[in-house]
């Protein structure tokens, strides 16, 4: 089946210039890039992100992680991919989520590393279903930022807003 999944490349990912490794290792799957930006993650985005798991000890640190506080750094990278089987070539490349139980030739076994504190710090976050995919993908991007019509999308009227221009 032909599927979208959204990858982001997580602040340790940045900060150790991992991204070229990660998109090389990406581009194995022979799936194609259908959008890409940097983003600098605010409370409401990380919080919405990671909303399924904020009943876990770690959520507090997660979200700090994603923001990029534990790396001074606030970029992630993050990217939708389609094409056939996309969510699980993905996932295959990106490792389990613990970075040492990870195959030591994935993303996450490669680069990853558990932090004392017991947080996974592990590059990358990759979709883990259909339904994970559509919702993350309509969270991070506004339809014009994917060059395909993934999903349907409704006009929306915008009344005087104010935008920056380049001077
Ligand atoms: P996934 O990223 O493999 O889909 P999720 O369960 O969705 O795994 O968890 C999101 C992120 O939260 C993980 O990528 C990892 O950074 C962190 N995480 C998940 N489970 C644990 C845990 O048991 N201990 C520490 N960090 C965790
Ligand atoms: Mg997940």
């Amino acid at each position: 089946m032909e599927e979208s999944t959204l990858v982001i490349i997580k602040p340790d990912g940045l900060k150790k210039s991992l991204t070229g490794n990660v998109l090389t290792r990406l581009s194995e799957t022979k799936l194609r890039i259908i959008g890409a930006k940097v983003v600098q993650v605010d409370d409401q985005l990380a919080e919405t992100h990671y909303a399924h798991l904020k009943d876990k000890p770690f959520f507090s640190e997660l979200i700090r992680y994603i923001k990029g506080e534990l790396h001074s750094d606030s970029r992630v990278m993050a990217l939708v991919y389609w094409g056939e089987d996309a969510i699980r070539k993905v996932r295959t490349i990106a490792g389990a989520t613990n970075p040492e139980e990870a195959d030591p030739v994935s993303i996450r076994g490669a680069y990853g590393r558990i932090l004392t504190s017991g947080l996974f710090e592990n590059v990358v976050h990759a979709s883990s279903s259909p339904d994970e995919a559509e919702r993350e993908i309509k969270l991070w991007f506004e339809p014009e930022e994917i060059v395909y019509d993934l999903y349907p999308v409704k006009s929306v009227q915008v009344q005087e807003t104010t935008k920056q221009g380049w001077a």
